[in-house]
């Protein structure tokens, strides 16, 4: 319908922009790096968050422009930060619709290439849901990321199926633990014990294959109390800070 439509204008007229998330490291707090977030400020209709207009994206070619552009924004912001000597990562979520397309390394390339960044500043996110399916695709172009020293996070992980299979068959260097457990964990009720376990597990798995695990959706002190002494390694939500604009993040945390 209109938001389609718009939304294939909103590029060219400048109304996408980036905000940044931070995450820190568990139990220190340190600033370890951040999650680009796409925001698109529709003229009309205000900001509109991207788990509407990203699964509009996704039904056709523009989920590859967009996902090009966050990805050299992100890219380049990185590297204006200088995200090489202090360290930090930026990651990227990126669609599967993006990963399968045989220039998608290339484009990762280039947009590393275009500002300077060392790819080891970069994590990509991948959300398990659409994964699944495609892992036989995914193996090479894994290959070749790992190549470039760039990085794969599995986002959202726990709601989708094949969690352990996509494991087991791509080396992924993080993991996200969806926010849905995260609230769990500290809420009291009757599933109090199950989502510490659930959680313990989680980690156990991840350490064992010495992927690190990232905690989002962290809103309270007491979620942030139980995932150190759990053991997470890293946590981002909201007790922490919210999604910032780039100039925000920038004098708030660097
Ligand atoms: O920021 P917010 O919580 O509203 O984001 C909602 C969803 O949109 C998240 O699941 C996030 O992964 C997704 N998203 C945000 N930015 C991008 C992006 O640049 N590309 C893709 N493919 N998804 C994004
Ligand atoms: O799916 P993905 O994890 O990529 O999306 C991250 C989204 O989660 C962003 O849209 C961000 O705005 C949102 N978010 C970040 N921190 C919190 C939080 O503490 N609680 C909730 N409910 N959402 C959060
Ligand atoms: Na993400
Ligand atoms: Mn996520």
């Amino acid at each position: 319908q209109q938001l389609r439509e718009d939304l294939r204008h909103a590029l060219e007229r400048g109304e996408c922009e980036l905000h940044y998330q931070p995450q820190f490291s568990l139990p220190e707090r340190r600033l370890v790096g951040v999650e680009a977030l796409l925001r698109w400020r529709h003229p009309q209709l205000g900001t509109i968050s991207p788990a509407e207009f990203i699964p509009l994206a996704e039904e056709g070619p523009l989920i590859l422009e967009l996902g090009a552009w966050a990805l050299r924004e992100a890219c380049c912001q990185a590297q204006t930060w200088n995200f090489g000597e202090r360290k930090l990562l930026m990651s990227v979520n990126v669609s599967v619709r993006q990963f399968e397309r045989p220039d998608f390394v290339p484009q990762v390339e280039a947009a590393l290439a275009a500002c300077g960044l060392p790819g080891g500043c970069l994590i990509l996110e991948l959300t398990e849901t659409l994964l699944h399916q495609e892992a036989q695709v995914g193996a090479q172009t894994f290959n070749e990321l790992h190549r470039l020293g760039v990085h794969i996070a599995i986002d959202d992980f726990g709601t989708g199926y094949s969690n352990i299979q996509l494991l087991r068959h791509l080396p992924f260097r993080q993991l996200k633990i969806d926010r849905s457990f995260v609230q769990d964990l500290a809420d009291g009720a009757a599933g109090l014990a199950s989502a510490q376990h659930f959680m313990k597990v989680m980690l156990n798995l991840a350490h064992g294959l010495g992927i690190n695990v990232v905690a989002e959706g962290v809103e309270t002190q007491a979620q942030f109390d139980l995932l150190t002494q759990l053991g997470c390694d890293k946590a981002q939500g909201f007790l922490l800070s919210p999604p910032l604009p780039a100039g925000e993040l920038a004098s708030t945390f660097l």
